[in-house]
């Protein structure tokens, strides 16, 4: 532990329980969290990580309500499934609790009441929508009406999704509640306001001048927060459910979902202390300004952490503040965003289901590709070619043969260390930074370049014994394939530490195939982990190749999530303006037999037909090319215009027509036909 501090405290966003969680959850949040976690237990730090579900909030309700189920049901539910899911991932928390446990309700309750008993908080009465039928008051997500921009009728209280416009629920025209349809009115209401605008001068010493060192993303955020001016913002709601506001008078209302979530980092701890009496008092954890706080966390939650939550906790007094607050920015997916609402994601349950044991390279990639910077995306190819290019083909083929050479040549047993060539030494000069240059990237959250560090230290190991040709030399030289082994093996050994962070169930079963008894980070760089004669564990392939069908399967997935949701939002168009029937008189619609049907050169769009239509053959060219091959179409009947005046392409092609064709709500064209064949040159009326 480096200065002043002697322990850390290290919390990751409480994900709502309101679906499972997802790869970017994962890569935004719990994987960098866990590696740092490892990282200090490791190094034998005393730590402790702490996680749990966030309960309440209008999300859990919504859900509740369209499944016709209580919202404890669908707390219950996702509670367990995400508790049981980063389990089985290695997500090593200390505790994972929930924010509806009765000591999360008892330290919210009594922290909120210590602000106001002390008049940190501020009372204000405000006018509110609510829906007089269901007798709810509503939040500015839960509102709906015309946005005064573009007359878009589905605005929400807080954003058009159409124009952008960031927008208050009284700038609505014609507001509703948007569960119901319900109008609104306004009624006045009571809340309670943390008074931000206050703790701006402190904000701005402590953040802007004390922590420069925060990522520029989160600082960046902070200043621009900062420059705007903060307000007052209200701890209360008038919800159900919730944590209720312990004051008389206030009943229907129950505490902000983001002022009870963020203490129940500090709930959990308490927890965490009563089953494990050896960490000390909760208070150890929370109050002593020996003890270092970190928070991992999305950038959408950097406000909360770094402007709301420290300045409840310096109004609430004796709490330490937050050290470090790695933000990671966005995953996508495939080049879209990830959206639990639209099922648009890789769920970690149905990951850890379908893809078995594959922990340590999803962890892989999702660090490999970490947002720290800015938003990145995950591919299923990217996915296969890491796990297959990087961790099979290196670190494992590495491994792999390293352990099976001392099976074949030494029974097992790691041999002596013979004299040193120039390779050996040039090698082993490798060990020396390793140690030094990951303490540098993990203690400043580079967990990306910090897990780059660890692979090139295998990349290393690979060309050594590649280049060193042991299964040669053993023919003329055997004396110096023991030094080649030797030497591969207290890499592999060190690649069992340096990994350990990132892929901790590959190093497990690496420690166990080096029988290593001892396992700690100041063991890194040694080049004498293994002595000789010691007897190795039987050898086991660390990773194995993902094949191509288990990433059609993924992949298929997601397309067909893409399409169910683009179907489901599929708007029909509005009606065009009534025309007079003299008007329709005018067009004349046949049927034509498809004779010929060609793709145009360079104009991948089109595709040319030559029509039968009665009385002459025409040429028609139309913009289905991307929807059908021209021989699906040959002998079939369509609909035509046959008396659209001729139209010259480009290139010279003239078409005499336009084929008729239904444009499907996946933006596919869909021919247009007769029931049976009838004569070419049919007329349709
Ligand atoms: N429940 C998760 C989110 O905004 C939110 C974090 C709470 S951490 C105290 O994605
Ligand atoms: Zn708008």
């Amino acid at each position: 532990m480096t200065g002043k501090f002697k322990r850390t405290t290290i919390t990751s966003a409480l994900p709502y329980a309101n679906g499972p969680v997802h790869i970017g959850h994962l890569a935004g949040v719990y994987v960098p969290a866990d590696i740092y976690a490892r990282y200090l237990r490791l190094r034998g730090e005393d730590v402790i990580f702490v996680g749990g579900s966030d309960e309440h909030g209008v999300p859990v309700t919504i859900r509740a309500r369209k499944e016709g189920i209580t919202t404890q049901q669908v707390v219950d539910r996702y509670h367990n499934l995400i508790k049981e899911s980063f389990e089985r991932f290695g997500i090593s928390f200390d505790v994972y609790s929930r924010t509806t446990s009765d000591t999360h309700h008892k330290v919210a309750s009594d922290f909120f009441r210590k602000l106001f008993d002390e008049g940190k908080l501020v009372e204000q009465t405000s006018e509110q929508f609510y829906d007089e039928q269901t007798g709810h008051f509503l939040t500015d997500r839960n509102i709906k009406g015309e946005c005064p921009r573009c007359h878009n009728t589905d605005a929400y209280g807080d954003q058009c999704e159409k124009c952008g416009a960031t927008l208050s629920p009284e700038e609505l025209i014609n507001p509703y509640n948007a569960e119901t349809g319900n109008p609104l009115v306004r009624r006045a209401t009571k809340h309670w306001y943390l008074p931000l605008d206050q703790a701006q001068p402190w904000l701005e010493e402590w953040i802007l001048n004390e922590h420069k060192e925060w990522r520029p993303n989160v600082y960046g955020q902070c200043k621009s927060w900062l420059d705007g001016g903060l307000k007052p913002r209200a701890v209360t709601r008038d919800l159900e459910w919730g944590i209720p506001v312990p004051l008389e008078g206030a009943e229907g209302k129950v505490l902000y979902v983001w002022f009870d979530a963020p203490i129940g980092y500090i709930s959990n701890t308490v927890e965490l202390c009563q089953q494990h009496p050896e960490l000390g008092n909760w208070e150890t954890w929370w109050k002593d300004p020996e003890t270092r706080l970190v928070h991992f966390i999305g950038k959408d939650n950097i406000v909360f952490h770094c402007i709301v939550f420290p300045t409840m906790l310096k109004m609430h007094g004796d709490y330490i503040l937050p050290d470090n607050v790695p933000a990671n920015e966005f995953l996508n997916l495939e080049g879209n965003k990830i959206s639990t609402s639209k099922n648009y994601a890789v769920w970690l349950n149905e990951y850890l289901d379908e893809l078995p044991d594959r922990q340590d390279e999803l962890r892989y990639v999702l660090t490999a590709n970490a947002p720290e910077t800015k938003d990145n995306d995950f591919t299923w190819a990217d996915f296969q070619a890491r796990c297959n290019n990087e961790l099979v083909a290196v670190y494992g083929n590495f491994v792999n043969r390293a352990l099976q050479l001392t099976q074949k040549y030494y029974d097992g047993q790691v041999p002596p260390c013979g004299s040193l060539n120039d390779f050996d030494r040039e090698t082993l000069n490798e060990f020396d930074g390793i140690k030094s240059r990951l303490e540098n990237l993990l203690d400043n959250f580079k967990f990306r370049d910090a897990q780059k560090e660890a692979m090139n230290l295998a990349r290393i190991g690979n060309k050594y014994i590649a280049d060193s040709e042991p299964w040669k030399v053993i023919k003329t030289d055997p004396e110096r394939v023991k030094t080649i082994i030797n030497i591969s093996l207290q890499l592999t050994a060190n690649l069992a530490i340096a990994f350990e962070p990132f892929l901790p169930f590959s190093s497990r079963r690496l420690r166990e195939m080096l029988q290593m008894d001892t396992f700690n980070w100041e063991q890194l760089g040694s080049t004498t982990l293994l002595p000789a004669g010691k007897q190795l564990g039987k050898p086991s392939l660390l990773f194995s190749k993902i094949e191509d069908d288990v990433i059609a399967a993924q992949t298929k997935k997601l397309e067909d999530t893409l399409k169910a949701n683009m179907e489901a939002e599929y708007k029909v168009e509005a009606v065009k303006e009534n025309i007079a029937f003299d008007d329709f008189l005018k067009l004349d619609i046949r049927v034509g037999t498809v004779l010929e049907c060609e793709r145009v050169p360079k104009m991948k769009k089109l595709l040319k037909f030559l029509i039968d239509d009665g009385m002459q053959k025409r040429t028609i060219v139309s913009g289905i090319a991307q929807w059908y091959e021209p021989e699906q179409l040959k002998g079939k009947q369509v609909l035509f215009v046959a008396n659209l005046a001729p139209r010259e392409f480009k290139n010279g092609l003239v078409s005499e027509g336009m084929i008729l064709s239904a444009t499907n709500w996946d933006g596919s064209a869909i021919v247009t036909t007769t029931l049976s064949n009838v004569k070419p040159g049919s007329q349709i009326s």
